[in-house]
């Protein structure tokens, strides 16, 4: 099973700025922590991030036929990417969305979600551990849908 995980913009500061928000860890632990929870649940997970939406669409369509499901956290596209909402939708794999904070709970304009729209399942406020349990829920989502 093979799982690409997709951040989107400004998740390459993590730990520099805004902890008591994002936690005071930086992207290259997030990237140790996805690996470390894939390998405990025995599925293969492939990290990309980028601060560019065409980038995030593009590796959207290319994970057709090369991944089984994807985990993504749009960052703030996710209050603002039909684009990524057309792709996620386009492919059609399972996707779960992340967010490290509880979007429901800050600024009015993070409470709409378009990326969550393709979304079988989101995790949000809990910080990196909301990774494991996207990783571990499309586990047991794709294990279902092939029964
Ligand atoms: O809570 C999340 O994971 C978010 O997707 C993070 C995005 C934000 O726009 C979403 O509404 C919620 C922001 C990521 C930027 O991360 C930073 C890290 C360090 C310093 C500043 C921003």
């Amino acid at each position: 099973m093979k799982i690409l995980v997709l951040n989107g913009p400004n998740l390459n500061m993590l730990g520099i700025r805004e902890p008591e928000i994002y936690g005071r860890k930086d992207y290259k632990e997030l990237e140790d922590f996805i690996a470390e929870a894939a390998s405990d649940l025995g599925v293969g997970a492939d990290c990309f991030q980028s601060n560019h939406e065409g980038a995030l669409v593009d590796k959207i369509q290319q994970a057709l036929g090369v991944y089984d499901g994807i985990v993504i956290n749009p960052a703030a596209y996710t209050h603002t990417s039909i684009a990524i909402l057309d792709a996620l939708k386009a492919i059609a794999l399972p996707a779960v969305e992340v967010h490290l904070s509880d979007i429901n709970g800050r600024e009015a304009f993070r409470r709409v979600s378009y990326a969550g729209m393709a979304c079988v399942k989101t995790f949000m406020g809990l910080g990196f551990e909301g990774y494991r349990q996207a990783l571990a829920f499309l586990k047991e989502y794709l294990n279902g849908a092939k029964r």
